[in-house]
């Protein structure tokens, strides 16, 4: 007898036992597996424990997490990397808003998952009556991702998630809820009508291919160009397209510089690559073209002192999203369509006699490119104790120079911005990091997904206050036994760990417990903790881990004063005008 019979009355048994039978448990596992779901990323409770007990014995992979908002970064960088759908499934309410920060990053990086939630009784929610966990989930979602949907009846659930895996995926991804009530798991219907109703989700992401007139006026405004640049955003490196993507490149002769995440896509030390003449080639380029890449804040919105004033730049850019043109200022040449497509469009209509850009243009980039890597080549090679951020950098830069298919995740303030700007990637979607809005977060929950999707090793160069907003997630990395390797700038705060409370015996805003050793959390879980004081220990330490596999946490020492406010972006904090202390 099935356990499905066992738990049904007894008078209903006859009858159940003449026909096959599933429920919604078994439907949603059903259906995620037909659209091929492989991992789901998880936080148990009611009413989903036994959804993830049943889809583990389906033999789905089932990672349980500490803190939802760490398994949906995971499903929302798994999305990213695999272009597939990251799924992450809560409890109701407290769980459900734990995750909503995830799916909202993810929806403002364009990353395509998938937060499907338990819910409670509708009719006791909607009458507001105090129900478990009661809480409009699905209202409160809506605002925050690309779709949401409820499914009521366990016939709706293959369609149900056949729309979240559509609306995830196509045009410009993002995130998607799925509100799945405590009442649909149990409901009951006929296996084969239950079979039927599973939808298979053909060709989720179709190709959009770009308008030839559109092409063509793209590619003029292209050849009009003196002083041409490429800007690479990591919708570029979503796309998959880097054959196509390197070949364009390459056969333009033109500057690219890669946004951080797009990193990689060409390797940072292509003769192309204008990322350490980053100003240089914003100010003074004439055309420029936008691959997968948004003039939101991290572009200075396209405009101002760092395109260099006044502008009179023409600007193509390529996206999937309509929307996106005009945004911010005028695009000459709005190519919307897949990156994919598009770029083999271009490609197509170059022909043979491209005219690459003017050499004294492509110089002049080489020349500051140079300079600029000169001036930092010295700081790298510090080896003092305790480190400064370039010190211990530059151990992290040899360790991927040898390891280019490691993935790096990285988040913090002086530990993100700089980390970013020395440390080369050579391969794509290596660089992971906190995105278009700056989250603090991500670091744990990207780990652990980018070593189980890629089976490759991961490096997470945290901040230590960075770390703290996900650390627990140590545990699962241990549990999982994963190769992920943790290496914490530990400089005793947030930017710098030397603010001092004037006003009282508090400490200071900014500050944390001095000289606290991280790595020893490490070991409490079995993994391996180091204590490294100097770039060499630090750069041995992490060989080790990378060589062994074995979960590690290193504890980088760091100058407390070595870092500046908000690392790279200090410029936007607002500034009192009132100097004076206020009258008592
Ligand atoms: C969710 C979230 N909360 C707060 C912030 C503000 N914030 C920006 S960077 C940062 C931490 C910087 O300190 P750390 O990670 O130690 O990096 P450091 O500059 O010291 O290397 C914080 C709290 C944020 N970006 N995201
Ligand atoms: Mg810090």
């Amino acid at each position: 007898m099935s356990a499905l019979a066992k738990r049904i009355d007894p008078v209903e048994r006859e009858v159940v036992e003449e026909r096959e039978l599933t429920d919604g448990f078994h439907l949603v596992i059903d259906a995620l597996k037909l659209n091929g779901v492989k991992t789901i990323y998880n936080v148990p409770g009611i009413p989903i424990t036994d959804l993830g007990r049943m889809a583990q014995a389906a033999g789905l992979r089932v990672i349980s997490f500490r803190h939802e908002q760490n398994a949906g970064n995971a499903a929302a960088i798994a999305g990213y990397l695999t272009k597939q759908p990251g799924i992450c499934l809560t409890v109701s309410a407290p769980g459900f808003l734990n995750g909503l920060t995830a799916l909202a990053n993810a929806t403002t990086n364009c990353f395509p998952m998938i937060l499907i939630s338990g819910s409670s009784e509708r009719e006791i929610v909607d009458l507001q009556q105090g129900d478990y966990e009661e809480m409009d989930q699905l209202a409160i979602a809506k605002p925050l991702c690309k779709a949401a949907f409820r499914v009521l009846h366990a016939a709706d659930i293959g369609i149900g998630v056949a729309r979240a895996i559509r609306a995830a995926v196509s045009g410009r991804p993002g995130g998607v809820y799925l509100d799945l009530p405590a009442k649909l798991f149990a409901q009951v219907m006929d296996a084969e009508a239950g079979q039927k109703s599973l939808v298979k989700v053909i060709d989720p992401a179709p190709a959009q291919i770009p308008a030839p007139v559109a092409v063509k006026r793209a590619l003029d405004v292209l050849k009009s160009a003196k002083r041409p640049l490429i800007i690479l955003g990591k919708g570029a490196a979503y796309a998959q397209a880097d054959d196509a993507i390197r070949t364009f490149i390459e056969k333009s002769g033109i500057p690219f510089l890669p946004m951080s995440m797009a990193k990689g896509l060409l390797p940072d030390t292509h003769p192309q690559c204008a990322g350490a003449a980053r100003s240089t080639v914003l100010k003074e380029s004439d055309v420029v073209m936008l691959i997968g890449a948004r003039l939101n804040w991290l572009l200075s919105h396209g405009k101002g002192k760092n395109w260099g004033e006044p502008h009179s730049k023409k600007l193509i850019q390529i996206d999937i999203e309509p929307k996106e043109m005009d945004s911010n200022v005028e695009i000459t040449a709005p190519l919307v369509g897949d990156i994919g497509s598009c770029v083999s469009a271009l490609l197509e209509g170059m022909g043979s006699k491209w005219q690459v850009p003017p050499t004294d243009w492509t110089h002049a980039i080489k020349t500051k490119r140079e300079e600029n890597i000169a001036k930092m080549a010295p700081r790298l090679m510090k080896n003092s104790a305790p480190m400064d951020f370039h010190g211990a950098l530059g151990a992290l830069r040899t360790v991927i120079k040898e390891r280019p298919d490691a993935i790096l995740v990285n988040e913090g303030a002086n530990t993100l911005d700089l980390a970013r700007g020395v440390i080369d990637m050579y391969q794509p979607r290596k660089r992971l990091d906190v995105g278009t809005w700056g989250v603090m977060g991500i670091g744990m929950g990207f780990a652990i997904a980018a070593a189980i999707e890629t089976g490759k090793p991961v490096l997470a160069v945290e901040g230590d206050s960075a770390f703290g907003f996900s650390g627990m997630e140590i545990e699962t990395i241990c549990r999982y036994n994963l190769p992920v390797c943790v290496v914490i700038f530990n400089n005793d705060g947030i930017y710098r760990g030397t603010d001092v409370n004037s006003a009282g015996s508090d400490p200071a805003t900014t500050v944390f417990v001095k000289g606290s050793r991280y790595d020893k959390m490490m070991e409490a879980f079995g993994g391996v903790g180091v204590n490294a004081t100097t770039p060499d220990e630090l750069k041995r330490a992490v060989d080790k881990a990378m060589d062994s596999g074995k979960p590690t946490l290193i504890n980088a020492v760091i100058d407390p004063a070595a870092g500046s406010e908000s690392g790279r972006i200090g410029n936007l904090n607002p500034q009192s005008k009132l100097r004076k202390k206020p009258t008592q």
